[in-house]
């Protein structure tokens, strides 16, 4: 019996070194030291021994089952410890790698500029005014003392959805419609997007103008020059000069353009301002008495300035973009630049 024994042992050893996963160890446990187990067999097989051998074969078994539980034992770490490794290697993770981030969105230019613009004149007492996209020829031209033949009026100008029913050129119909609506005084701002078919690097078919009407007894040119140099040294820096040239337009008298020094080049001269030191930035003007009366404004009583600066044309000359439909083609590497 003990030669018997010694063989199941040799046996038992061998299998449980050479086996690889813990489900088969543990039914190698069952089948040599379990309760049903050959080492149990022999505990059974006790009595049939001469009864002298007895306590020392029961030892013997005793041993071998206790050697070979930590055998098993031993086993089952080395089986988990492999494990856990092989299955660290299989998920392992690379904290060099850069993370998954959220990209974050930002204004668009014009967004930013049209709010700067908005808050300096809100600053300044104004309040914002809006309108209609689409308006009709009165509020769009014949209010504006703009003449039955004036080119602006020209299909090729102006888009007309039918007749009297027009894409408005200018906010300036926004203007009227306070006038028409509320009485002196009045401070306002209107912007908004305007349509006018032109196409090319400094003019969009859809653009965006921000126009200003202050009416008030005894308002002077002088007011119109405070206001539009306070709002250009606030809006390009304090070192940014500006001017006005005499001009015409319909619905103001006197009429002026409105220029920058160039903030390419300083007015040195450059190709941004094509060698000439400034740069356009709007229209203004003394509202036209002819203007103020078709509204039923008493122009021996009141008197008003009004101006216009083009959103988009600010938006450039800010960030020094150099053609207009950057502004509107939504490049995800152009409206980056502005993230900040
Ligand atoms: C400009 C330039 C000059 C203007 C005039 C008026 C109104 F309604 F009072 F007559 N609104 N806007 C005006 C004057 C607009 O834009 C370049």
């Amino acid at each position: 019996m003990r030669k018997e024994l010694d063989k199941t042992l040799e046996i038992a050893r061998k299998e449980i070194l050479e086996v690889e996963t813990l489900h088969d160890l543990m039914q190698l446990k069952s089948r040599f030291v379990g309760k049903k187990s050959v080492l149990n067999n022999f505990m059974k097989k006790i009595g049939s021994l001469p009864k002298e051998g007895r306590p020392a074969f029961g030892q013997i078994v005793n041993q071998a089952k206790n050697q070979l539980a930590e055998i098993i034992s031993n086993r089952e770490i080395e089986i988990k410890e492999r494990d856990y490794k092989k299955n660290l290697q299989a998920n392992a993770l690379d904290i060099t790698m850069p993370g998954r981030h959220r990209e974050q969105g930002s204004l668009h230019p014009i967004t930013k500029v049209w709010r700067e613009i908005e808050d300096t004149f809100i600053s300044m007492g104004f309040e914002v005014a809006e309108g209609f996209d689409i308006e009709d020829e009165f509020h769009n031209f014949d209010a504006l003392n703009t003449p039955q033949d004036h080119p602006a009026r020209d299909l090729s100008d102006t888009f007309y959805i039918e007749n009297d029913v027009l894409l408005r050129t200018q906010t300036s119909t926004v203007q009227i419609r306070t006038m028409e609506n509320h009485k002196p005084p009045i401070k306002i701002i209107a912007p908004g997007r305007c349509y006018r078919n032109d196409n090319d690097a400094s003019h969009s078919p859809a653009f965006h103008q921000m126009e200003a009407l202050v009416i008030d007894e005894d308002v002077s040119f002088a007011d119109l020059k405070d206001i539009l140099n306070i709002f250009v040294k606030k809006m390009f820096g304090s070192e940014i000069e500006s001017r006005i040239r005499p001009h015409f337009f319909p619905f103001t008298e006197p009429s002026a353009e409105i220029d920058i020094v160039c903030v390419n080049c300083g007015g040195k001269g450059c190709n941004v301002c094509k060698n000439q030191g400034w740069l356009e930035m709007g229209g203004a003007g003394m509202v036209d008495p002819n203007v103020l009366e078709t509204l039923g404004i008493d122009s021996e009583k009141y008197s008003g300035y009004a101006f216009g600066l083009g959103i988009d044309r600010v938006a450039m000359l800010k960030y020094k973009i150099p053609d207009m439909r950057l502004l509107f083609e939504n490049d995800l590497r152009f409206l980056k630049q502005f993230s900040k």
